[in-house]
């Protein structure tokens, strides 16, 4: 009650769930996502009376579209406490099949897009000696998959940028976590969510759980990750 979150790549899929779990719990939220969808799912969720929640189209590679988007949540709410780095892309194939420019992109949103949204919110974070960045990486941040080499290389970077922040900011008392699931029923990676064949998959709703988990943890504790995968999956260990 009274918070101020950032949700990234709330459009649909996971940070959808977040967005509306965290506005369920009366914390005052900024969505963005890259295309106008994002403004159809605020009205979605100010259509279930869900209250305080500014959207932006804006592209989280993009440094002045993302410092945009903290400033203006700053002049509406007056503070920041969270930042939920949700957007991300995935594409899987053989190697030699990725393109440069695949290649490219897929680490401007993945890795870059974290980079900047986590930047952007840092100083008002250290100012106010508090805040929780929760970044939604993936269980391939620990271990390889084929056709993944690209996908896989983005949430190894992101594991590594998340693990460095979490010691350099410490001593400001700002929590720094991910969440890495494994397979989730969304929109992910050209799918659609609800598809039957995902049935068994894990849900929106487990994500967004495990988040507020995090972030609601006491004062006294932190948690660095958490990993969550569908019993129908198999993966190695
Ligand atoms: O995917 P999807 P998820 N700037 O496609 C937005 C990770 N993960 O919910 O830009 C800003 O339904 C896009 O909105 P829009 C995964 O790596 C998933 O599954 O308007 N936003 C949409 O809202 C990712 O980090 C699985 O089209 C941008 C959202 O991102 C996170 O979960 C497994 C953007 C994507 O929604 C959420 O993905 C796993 C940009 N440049 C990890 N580009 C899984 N689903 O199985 C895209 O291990 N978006």
């Amino acid at each position: 009650e009274g918070q101020v979150a950032i949700v990234t790549g709330a459009s649909r899929g996971i940070g959808k769930e977040i967005a509306r779990q965290l506005a369920e719990r009366g914390v005052k939220l900024s969505i963005l996502g890259s295309s106008e969808q994002i403004h159809k799912t605020r009205k979605e969720l100010t259509d279930q009376e869900l209250e305080n929640i500014l959207s932006f189209k804006a592209d989280v590679a993009k440094e002045y579209e993302v410092e945009h988007v903290v400033e203006a949540t700053k002049n509406a709410y007056g503070r920041v406490d969270m930042l939920v780095n949700n957007a991300g892309v995935g594409l899987f194939k053989q190697v030699e099949d990725v393109t440069l420019e695949e290649w490219k992109k897929t680490f401007e949103v993945n890795v870059q897009g974290v980079f900047l949204c986590t930047k952007a919110v840092l100083p008002s974070m250290k100012r106010q000696h508090s805040g929780t960045i929760i970044t939604v990486s993936s269980d391939v941040a620990r271990y390889t998959i084929p056709n993944g080499s690209l996908y896989t290389a983005t949430k190894y970077a992101v594991q590594g940028f998340m693990g460095s922040i979490s010691q350099e900011v410490r001593e400001h008392r700002i929590r720094v976590g991910t969440v890495n699931p494994g397979m989730v029923d969304t929109y992910f990676a050209d799918s659609r969510q609800g598809d039957p064949s995902k049935e068994d998959w894990l849900k929106v709703q487990d994500i967004a759980q495990a988040v507020l988990y995090m972030a609601e943890a006491p004062d006294h504790m932190m948690i660095d990750e958490l990993h969550l995968h569908p019993f129908a999956q198999d993966y190695p260990r």
